[in-house]
């Protein structure tokens, strides 16, 4: 009786750069992350994508230019909460880069990004996204530090 909770995160690419929000507050605070939250009731998940975009760094993208590259399942131990997030990749930006409540953004270069200050999963998949390769991804934590299995696959694999 597992319950699925679903998410959004949205990677932003300028050229040769990727924008990152440094998370002031809630799940992640204090790490570096693409932009994203919870989807609303009804809601359907591009829409949730674009408008958390707006919401955490002031950017408007439309829904036909966000790319599915990945869907990835968290599962945390003694936790029957799992997360499905929803991975979109977006290089179509319009509007100003601005600070919100929740995150504080700045761009970084694609391939150097800090990932000593970002969830631990992100380095296995982040090198997928570097050269566009679509996955499904399942990883099991202990805490939010701790990695104790993951499988990665194709996203078309069903
Ligand atoms: O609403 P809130 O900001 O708390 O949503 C959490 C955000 O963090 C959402 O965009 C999904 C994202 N997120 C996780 N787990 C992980 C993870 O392991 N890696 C990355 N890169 N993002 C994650 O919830």
């Amino acid at each position: 009786n597992a319950k699925i909770k679903v998410f959004t995160l949205a990677l932003l690419n300028k050229d040769d750069e990727i924008l990152l929000g440094l998370k002031k507050r809630g799940l992640g605070e204090g790490l570096w992350n693409g932009f994203g939250g919870k989807v609303d009731p009804g809601e359907e998940i591009v829409d949730a994508a674009v408008r958390e975009v707006k919401e955490e760094c002031g950017l408007t993208v439309l829904p036909t230019d966000m790319e599915n590259l990945a869907v990835i399942h968290f599962e945390f131990v003694d936790d029957p909460v799992i997360l499905e997030v929803h991975v979109f990749k977006c290089s179509k930006l319009a509007g100003v880069v601005e600070e919100s409540d929740e995150m504080s953004p700045k761009w970084f270069p694609r391939d150097n990004v800090p990932h000593s200050q970002m969830w631990p999963d992100d380095e296995v998949w982040y090198p997928l996204y570097l050269s566009g390769t679509k996955f499904r991804a399942y990883f099991l934590f202990q805490g939010y530090k701790t990695i104790l299995s993951y499988i990665i696959r194709d996203f078309y694999d069903h």
